[in-house]
């Protein structure tokens, strides 16, 4: 079989500039994991952004749980993405049509534009969502991803509708520079394939998510960067955790591409 591209040789094929920049930032840094900050205090999210800031690529947040978001603590923020060298996903999941999700990203309380590198959206609507979010999110030199699949149980997001996703991913490629899914969705290189629902150890919630282990996701299923929340911040060393996630994840990208 021909050898997979690493990271840097596909970071050539993206046709954003932010998304090239985190292909290479993933090989500088040997970091595909991404770490989901989903605190409720912003406080808790920074000191534990700082924390394990040099092992990640990405940081996710959920704006909308923060209960004192303010733009000091988007400033802080940006402050460890400058000095742990990551950068920065709100999870948003805009599932709107183009007009509507144009003011969720630009205005409201949490003006997501001004602070974050990439955010992601539902397909469901279809290509106007993703219409709406360039119109301000391009002349940003922001990015943003689809959500091809879900890692929760009974997802609709599958068959079909997975592959208007990639095909609709295809067509703004300038601005979409890849997926939330659980498999490579497609065999186009251009693309980063993040997968969330990652724990050391397969397994569910009581709520419906389910757990692949970071071999499964990055070897097996062949996707590029996982995604870690709780089995990181609620450890009690999320250090350590971090890093045992980084290596498992990095060193299986490793093994694909040799
Ligand atoms: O590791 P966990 O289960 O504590 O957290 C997983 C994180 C949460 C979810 O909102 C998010 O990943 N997520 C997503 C994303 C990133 O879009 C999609 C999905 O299918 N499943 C999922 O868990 O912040």
């Amino acid at each position: 079989a021909k050898a997979e591209m690493t990271f840097k040789e596909r970071a050539e094929l993206c046709k954003n500039e932010l998304g090239r920049r985190l292909f290479g930032l993933m090989e500088d840094k040997q970091s595909n994991l991404i770490l989901s900050a989903d605190l409720t205090k912003s406080e808790d999210i920074l000191k534990l952004v700082d924390i394990v800031g040099s092992k990640v690529c990405i940081v996710k947040t959920h704006a909308d749980i923060i209960e004192d978001f303010t733009v000091d603590f988007v400033h802080k923020l940006q402050d460890l993405a400058k000095k742990h060298n990551f950068l920065i996903f709100e999870d948003r999941k805009f599932a709107d049509i183009g007009n509507t999700v144009k003011y969720q990203y630009n205005n409201g309380l949490h003006k997501i534009i001004e602070w974050a590198d990439i955010v992601n959206a539902h397909s469901v609507s279809g290509p106007g969502v993703i219409q709406g979010l360039q119109k301000v999110g391009l002349e940003k030199g922001r990015a943003c991803l689809l959500i091809a699949e879900m890692s929760s149980k009974g997802s609709l997001a599958k068959g079909e509708y997975t592959k208007a996703t990639v095909d609709m991913a295809k067509t703004y490629s300038e601005f979409v520079i890849g997926f939330i899914s659980q498999n490579r969705v497609c065999d186009d290189q251009q693309f980063l394939y993040m997968t969330p629902g990652v724990r050391l150890e397969e397994g569910k919630d009581s709520l419906g998510q389910q757990y692949v282990t970071p071999s499964v996701a990055i070897l097996q299923n062949k996707t590029d960067l996982i995604i870690v929340g709780r089995n990181i911040y609620n450890a009690e060393d999320p250090l350590n955790v971090a890093e045992e996630f980084r290596q498992a994840a990095y060193n299986a990208y490793l093994k694909r591409i040799s």
